[in-house]
């Protein structure tokens, strides 16, 4: 397999907006970003990912760009971002940047040129739709609730958005759109960034003909009908082609509705597309069964967890790349999703899913917090929903569904991505430490008890698991590049699997429940190295897994076997 820096590197991702605020106005930015490298770089992370900087009337906090060459004004100025880009590069830290261009804005100048007639230059950038019958085109569902289709007087026609009405869907058929897009990119390279995520990358391409989905929630036609569509990898080849392998960049497809087939020709390792993707089928199993949609109390089930994972590590080995993730600023805080948030498991159980997350074969993805084992906000009213994805599912569900709000507050509580988008808990000071104004969105209340300055002062921190964890990573070919076998394949509660090359092989051993299990490894693991473990005085050779025990045992004897 071929070796490359981005196959080597761990991610941290960024969220701007609750990251660190410099100048007092609430809300995190590209200073106070800065003022924080020195935390990244004793973390020992190589990558940052920031979510989208790019100006925005912040509808979808960003994911809806109303100029891809200008900085959000609350974020700062270019030259921020240039000294951040160049501060970070002098600590060896590389940026990747969030490309999202699956849409834009409708304050964006394409849109606003491109709403005003059907015969401007801009006409054809986005998809307009003539009324049926006095109706919207099809019976497409936004992904934040309601139809996909805005309905615009000026030009009599319905314009396509698969998130929110104020996010309508580029045209990718047109030659036009697709300039636009890779000039804007090519700029963005020609300043020395690393690389970039791309939003949405896998609905750029719209199904032929446009056709009716299958129900979701009983509601709306599915939007993910526009996943993996007909000339999907033929743009992302002619992206690869004008832009991509011009530069030194790492890619990640953020491709919703990915399946492993599709991501071996995305993230296939000829380089003809992109170096990784996201794969979404692991966060999607705690879904709501009664309705398919995302709301729901369910925690993160183990045994369907580790065999979609381990499908993943066998199907990409050696074809494709994968990217290893539970946390971003989408999803919920996994010590509260798959963990225990308890105060007597928060910590252990958060060392434990690293383990297993960063010990496989992958690009491993951190989110802002995850390293100090943050968790999910306690929410008690609808009103305090900020993103609106919650704010809408609410809605419509309390009206459309008739679900009773003392039903529905726990479901969407539990999944909301504000959950992740609280701000990042520096200290125990007031706001912790996030800003000194009044944060945009309320601080978790437990940041006395979980800040980085707390775990910065103890040495069994969840901080310094994951520093190792990183550093672990960054000297071990075996950790990156090595095959993966899944033990005990129908075990509900431990999750345990090998990591092997042909000298070498290391056993990965996790407790996922709330008992005690016995569990005894291998004796040639048993003789091997004690790489990390997340319980001390504890020994492997005890022959059993505390509650939310993991560890991992390194055979070094040179004598191993495959699968
Ligand atoms: O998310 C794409 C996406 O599929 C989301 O619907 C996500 O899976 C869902 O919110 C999980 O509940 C990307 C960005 O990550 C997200 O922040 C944006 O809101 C969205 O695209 C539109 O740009």
């Amino acid at each position: 397999m071929k070796k490359t820096w981005w196959k080597e590197s761990v991610v941290y991702q960024i969220y701007p907006r609750s990251f660190c605020d410099s100048d007092g106005d609430g809300i995190g930015d590209l200073n106070g970003i800065r003022s924080k490298l020195d935390y990244l770089k004793k973390l020992g992370i190589d990558v940052i990912w920031l979510s989208p900087i790019y100006q925005s009337p912040n509808d979808d906090n960003g994911y809806d760009i109303s100029d891809y060459e200008k900085i959000m004004k609350e974020f700062g100025t270019m030259e921020d971002f240039e000294a951040l880009l160049s501060e970070a590069h002098e600590k060896g830290i590389k940026i990747v940047m969030d490309l999202v261009v699956n849409h834009t804005s409708d304050e964006h100048r394409w849109f606003i040129e491109s709403r005003r007639d059907r015969e401007n230059e801009k006409s054809d950038f986005y998809l307009w739709r003539d009324p049926v019958s006095g109706h919207e085109p099809n019976n497409w569902g936004s992904c934040f609730s309601g139809s996909a289709w805005q309905y615009d007087e000026g030009r009599g026609q319905y314009y396509l958005h698969l998130f929110s009405k104020k996010q309508p869907d580029l045209n990718w058929e047109n030659p036009k759109v697709r300039d636009e897009v890779f000039s804007m990119m090519e700029r963005w390279c020609e300043k020395g960034i690393d690389g970039f995520r791309m939003d949405v990358i896998s609905l750029i391409s719209k199904p032929e003909g446009l056709p009716d989905a299958p129900l979701r929630g009983g509601l709306y036609g599915d939007p993910g009908i526009c996943a993996n569509g007909p000339h999907v990898h033929e743009y992302l080849k002619e992206m690869n082609r004008r832009v991509l392998s011009r530069h030194e960049l790492m890619t990640v497809g953020e491709t919703a509705g990915v399946t492993l087939e599709e991501a071996k020709k995305y993230a296939n390792s000829d380089g003809s597309e992109l170096n990784m993707v996201f794969q979404f089928e692991h966060v999607s199993l705690d879904g709501n069964r009664d309705y398919g949609f995302k709301w729901s109390t369910e925690k993160m089930p183990l045994l369907p967890l580790k065999k979609n994972l381990a499908k993943w590590q066998l199907g990409l080995d050696g074809v494709a790349w994968n990217s290893l993730f539970l946390c971003n600023h989408d999803q919920p805080r996994i010590v509260s999703r798959l963990g225990n948030d308890s105060a007597e498991y928060r910590e252990r159980s958060a060392k434990c899913i690293a383990t297993i997350l960063h010990m496989m074969q992958g690009t491993p993805y951190i989110y802002q917090g995850e390293e100090l084992a943050m968790s999910n906000y306690p929410f008690k009213s609808p009103e305090e929903f900020k993103d609106l994805e919650s704010v809408n599912a609410y809605s419509e569900l309390t009206e459309k569904l008739k679900l009773e709000g003392s039903k529905l507050l726990p479901m969407i509580a539990a999944k909301s991505r504000d959950n992740a988008r609280t701000p990042m808990q520096w200290s125990a000071e007031e706001n912790a430490g996030f800003t000194s104004g009044k944060p945009w969105i309320p601080v978790n209340p437990n940041y006395r008890e979980i800040n980085a300055e707390e775990e910065l002062s103890r040495s069994d921190s969840v901080f310094y698991y994951y520093q190792k964890l990183i550093s672990l990573r960054h000297s071990s070919e075996l950790i990156v590049y090595g095959h993966f076998e899944l033990l005990l394949p129908e075990d509900p509660e431990l999750f345990v699997y090998r990591r092997y090359l042909p000298d070498r092989e290391l056993l990965v051993a996790a407790n996922f429940s709330e008992r005690e299990r016995e569990y005894l490894p291998e004796e040639r693991f048993l003789a091997g190295e004690l790489l990390i473990h997340n319980m001390e005085g504890r020994s492997p050779q005890g022959g059993r897994l505390a509650p939310y025990e993991a560890y991992v045992l390194e055979n070094r004897s040179g004598v191993c076997h495959d699968a």
